[in-house]
């Protein structure tokens, strides 16, 4: 095949860019959002490398005013303070405390109020989708309830390292560890929550864009805690539903009353 002039290979990527832009694997920046909530998290770290960035040029711009204008000529003599240049000092400390810190909390607590932490409002959606993630050194066991809708069924539908959901309605995941503690990170979706032996703990997201993205394990478990990936793959609806009849009727072949492993579920916990 004969190579695409270089004028031609640009205009057709940005054709491309602008049809459907990929979701970005690698460069910097903050992973690719494909979540619904996520812009949330980002305005956040948005926000503070701004107020870091304003607060550095002042402060550094303090520190340069004083050595240039001081220079040589300012023998360095101990000085307890005015009453101006204590208030200034204390009134800067109590504005980066208001203006940063302060807006930080009430939208770190505004979002998990209503968003992140709102398992109410993600359950009672008539469409949800509850999976229960077992974490154990060293991958992600994933069960759906099947078509009985009761979890630890002989109808469940079980993963090894691979969940799907469809895009557009709440996911909420019901987590466990059988070892020790490790992390079910979603770098894509903005959340991650710990999973812990003898508990269940929970994580609610909206997906936005179809595609693949990593379940990543974020507490170092063991020697292969490196090894502990998943793949979450987000689908169209219709696809969702049709991978989920596939894999509800190999789970009916496949269920084996001895296999122990298999049966590790719990009734889904309402609280
Ligand atoms: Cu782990």
């Amino acid at each position: 095949m004969r190579p695409l002039p270089v004028a031609a290979a640009l205009a057709l990527s940005l054709v491309r860019g602008a049809a459907a832009a990929p979701p970005r694997k690698e460069g910097y920046g903050l992973p690719f959002d494909a979540s619904a909530d996520g812009f949330r998290v980002d305005e956040l770290i948005h926000f503070t490398l701004l107020a870091i960035a304003v607060i550095f040029v002042i402060v550094a711009g303090m520190l340069l005013f004083s050595l240039v204008r001081h220079r040589r000529s300012h023998p360095a003599r101990y000085t307890p303070g005015s009453k101006t240049s204590i208030g200034f000092a204390l009134g800067f400390v109590a504005l980066v405390l208001l203006a940063v810190d302060g807006t930080l909390f009430m939208h770190t607590i505004v979002d998990m109020r209503h968003v992140f932490w709102n398992f109410a409002a993600a359950e009672s959606h008539p469409d949800a989708v509850r999976i229960e993630v077992q974490a154990h050194q060293w991958a992600w066991s994933g069960r759906y309830a099947g078509p009985d809708g009761k979890f630890n069924t002989q109808d469940d539908v079980v993963t090894l390292n691979d969940l799907r959901v469809p895009v557009g309605v709440p996911v909420v995941v019901q987590l466990s560890s059988v070892d020790v503690i490790h992390s079910m990170n979603l770098p894509n979706f903005r959340v991650k929550q710990d999973a812990v032996p003898g508990d269940v703990t929970r994580l609610t997201f909206e997906a936005r864009t179809p595609g693949e993205y990593e379940i990543a394990c974020a507490q170092h478990c063991g020697p292969n805690h490196y090894k502990m990936r998943g793949v979450l793959t987000v689908l169209p609806p219709e696809r969702f539903a049709a991978w989920l009849r596939t894999v509800e009727a190999d789970a009916r072949r496949a269920y084996d009353p001895e296999d122990a492993e298999a049966h590790w579920g719990w009734d889904w916990r309402t609280r």
